[in-house]
């Protein structure tokens, strides 16, 4: 996959993609990204690229000219098919594991990450044809948004996880929470490992880490439940922790 990133600052790309398993998908030529400083697109010899808002107000407004000019230059041809060209926005559709994957199927991506007060709304209107917020907070602008999808759909690119352990994961335990982990010393400080995990009873620790991913689920995202396709094992085991807590909320107001 490629991705071309607008931005003013591009610098902060780059321990991102230095690192981990991002920089390993960009040696093995799974994802390669390019960035683009929206500054070099600038009408004026100080290379701003913002100006006031029409109809007053306060703060700056990224202008479209700088970030037609910069698409346009990465996309030669206006009647040519458009890969997605998302500009990063708190107005956007909320970005979630199922967006991440539809993204995982596109040759290329263009992100638009905005700056100040706002971007210029025909930029919105006739030059991206998506937009993305990653969530109800407000940052200072698209770069850590446009890092958060990046990162997000390039684990899902086929092969840049090493697939055996990430495709089980998305297909079994994805839509719960995880059951707890632990590794060596079996006890520290005293806290000790729970005694199921040392049994060498594989078939007892899988019903263990399911019913622990069942509860933490039930008891922390209860919304995530509604959405996952329970097992007949699950049903059974859900049934028994939430009959134990109602047990244990009698001894509570007893
Ligand atoms: C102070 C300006 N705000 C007026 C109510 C609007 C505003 C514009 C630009 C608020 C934040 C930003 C910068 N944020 C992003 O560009 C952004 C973002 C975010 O703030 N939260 C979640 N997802 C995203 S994606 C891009």
């Amino acid at each position: 996959m490629r991705v071309d990133v607008l931005t003013i600052f591009p610098e902060i790309f780059s321990g991102f993609l230095n690192t981990s398993i991002i920089k390993r998908a960009r040696e093995q030529g799974f994802l390669t990204v390019n960035l683009v400083d929206i500054r070099d697109y600038a009408g004026n010899k100080h290379r701003n690229v913002d100006d006031y808002p029409f109809g007053g107000g306060p703060g700056m407004v990224m202008q479209a000219e700088p970030i037609f000019l910069a698409v346009e230059a990465l996309l030669p041809g206006e009647n040519a098919v458009r890969p997605p060209i998302i500009l990063l926005s708190p107005q956007g559709e909320v970005f979630n594991q199922d967006l991440a994957a539809e993204l995982a199927g596109e040759e290329r991506l263009v992100l638009i990450c905005g700056h100040y007060e706002g971007v210029d709304e025909r930029v919105r209107q006739f030059l991206a044809n998506r937009e993305i917020s990653i969530g109800d907070y407000v940052l200072t602008g698209g770069e850590l948004p446009a890092m958060v999808v990046i990162d997000a759909v390039t684990r899902l690119l086929p092969g840049v996880l090493g697939d055996p352990a990430g495709a089980r994961e998305d297909s079994f335990a994805m839509g719960l929470l995880e059951y707890p982990q632990y590794t060596r010393p079996r006890s520290f400080r005293g806290m000790e490992v729970p005694e199921v995990l040392l049994s060498g009873n594989h078939e007892r620790i899988r019903q263990w880490r399911r019913r622990q991913a069942l509860e933490r689920t039930w008891r922390r995202r209860p919304d995530l439940l509604a959405r996952v396709d329970l097992s007949a094992e699950d049903r059974h085991l859900l049934e028994e922790i939430i009959r134990s807590a109602r047990s244990e909320d009698r001894k509570t107001v007893l």
